[in-house]
């Protein structure tokens, strides 16, 4: 195969599966469950249902995934966890794999 096909091949792939990502949050011991269960609210669009559920998942297993978004969107849910916990001295962390 000619190296330019090889890259429209590559282009084809790349524009219509582009990677998508895996927000989670991890766990701690200082966060409070209420806390964590309102940035599932309102960052991650969950139900109050979803979010509490997800919520004990991550305390009992101390990882739970939030969603799968483009590499953007991953990166700003990230951030935004970051600001909030920052801004309301928690130390919860989100972070982003690969899907
Ligand atoms: N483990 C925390 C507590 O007992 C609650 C918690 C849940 C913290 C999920 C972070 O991502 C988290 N208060």
């Amino acid at each position: 195969m000619s190296l330019s096909r090889e890259f429209e091949l590559l282009e084809e792939t790349t524009l219509e599966h582009p990677k998508k990502f895996k927000v989670y949050l991890l766990n701690d011991d200082y966060t409070s469950m209420d806390f964590v269960v309102d940035i599932l609210i309102t960052i991650f669009h969950k139900s109050y249902e979803q979010a509490e559920s997800v919520m004990l998942d991550i305390h009992k297993t101390q990882r739970g995934l939030c969603g799968v978004y483009t590499h953007e969107i991953a990166e700003t849910k990230v951030i935004q966890v970051k600001k909030r916990a920052q801004t309301s001295g928690f130390p919860l962390k989100a972070t982003m794999e690969e899907e």
